[in-house]
């Protein structure tokens, strides 16, 4: 039961910038919304590691395979801190992998473009991880203590993984001509689906107002979008490249970038199940969910094998 005076004493304590632990008292909508966004952002980590992985094979060095290797293999640490997170809401990652499997949860509308060439590695590590700092530093301060620990760790390792990506197209852009007009291309591919990421505009996001209240969420979509833009444009430039929105201009009054329009209805369209590579991408969830079944098997066979020869 949910009384008003339980509810102002709650919205009081994180409006003093403390954090909620698993065994407090919190709302239950609180709970629900959590374990909605937490469950949504360990799937993402985890089907993030698709649109790379599809390149390790490819990978034009040993040096850069072995990066690459340990950036998707940073992605699935990742994914594991948050499902251990969401557990603490009294959830089960088996019931949310399921959901996952069967492509009923959400993820990230990002991981729904595919990778088409080895510059496009480097956008998604300096667009895709980008963006990704750029919201996750903000949830660092997430009212729930263990989703904000987690969000800590995670962006140290995303910072590198930033990097890793900046490194790869400034590779490009300092190339051949050929080598430049891909890392163009992938420019022009990745910007638009990349701001997407942060998700609807304000006015049209449901989650945000009571988010930002119960302090989940510390900036609104709109304002990490922004933020995430005046970031890149310099970076685009350094590297010769050409951001692709005719409408991108510096605005000295408001000390930021204007930009052109979301093409909100290819981001609804993907969100919905139907982007490029949603099909695909459930599908080989699903199969290593499958294909991993006998090692789960084996290891709880082998669990209750000695918890008996403990107790015998
Ligand atoms: N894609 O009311 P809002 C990474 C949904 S980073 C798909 O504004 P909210 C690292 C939203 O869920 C990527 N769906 O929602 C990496 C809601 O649907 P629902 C993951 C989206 O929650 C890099 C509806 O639209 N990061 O993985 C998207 O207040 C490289 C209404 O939206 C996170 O998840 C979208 N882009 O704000 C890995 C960060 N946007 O549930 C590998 C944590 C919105 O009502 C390689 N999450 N929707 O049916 C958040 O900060 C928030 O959840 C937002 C959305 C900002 C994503």
């Amino acid at each position: 039961m949910e009384n008003q005076e339980q509810l102002d004493k709650f919205s009081a304590y994180v409006q003093q910038e403390l954090k909620i632990e698993a065994k407090d008292w919190m709302p239950e909508q609180y709970r629900k919304t959590l374990v909605r966004q937490m469950a949504q952002h360990a799937h993402s980590e985890v089907v993030g590691m698709l649109p790379e992985a599809n390149w390790i094979t490819r990978a034009p060095t040993l040096k850069r395979k072995a990066i690459l290797l340990a950036k998707v293999q940073d992605e699935g640490g990742h994914g594991l801190y948050l499902y251990s997170a969401v557990e603490t809401l009294g959830v089960e990652r088996d019931d949310l992998v399921n959901d996952l499997n069967h492509g009923i949860a959400k993820y990230s509308s990002i991981f729904n473009y595919p990778t088409l060439s080895w510059s496009d590695i480097g956008a998604v590590g300096w667009l895709v991880d980008g963006a990704a700092i750029v919201n996750q530093v903000s949830l660092q301060r997430t009212s729930y203590g263990p989703y904000s620990r987690a969000m800590i760790r995670i962006c140290k390792e995303e910072s590198f993984h930033q990097r890793q990506g900046y490194v790869i197209m400034m590779k490009m852009a300092q190339g051949s001509a050929e080598q430049k007009k891909m890392a163009q291309d992938s420019l022009n591919r990745w910007w638009w689906p990349s701001l997407m990421m942060f998700g609807p505009s304000d006015k049209d996001s449901t989650h945000s107002q009571q988010n930002m209240a119960w302090r989940i969420k510390r900036h609104s979509n709109d304002e990490l979008r922004q933020k995430f833009i005046d970031m890149t444009v310099p970076q685009a430039e350094y590297l010769g490249l050409t951001i692709p929105d005719p409408d991108l201009k510096w605005n000295a009054e408001k000390g930021q970038y204007d930009w052109g329009e979301i093409d909100w209805d290819e981001f609804w369209n993907v969100v919905k199940g139907n982007g490029m590579c949603n099909k695909e991408r459930v599908a080989a969830r699903k199969k290593a969910s499958d294909d991993g079944a006998w090692v789960r098997e084996a290891a709880t066979a082998y669990a209750n094998k000695r918890k008996t020869s403990k107790v015998a």
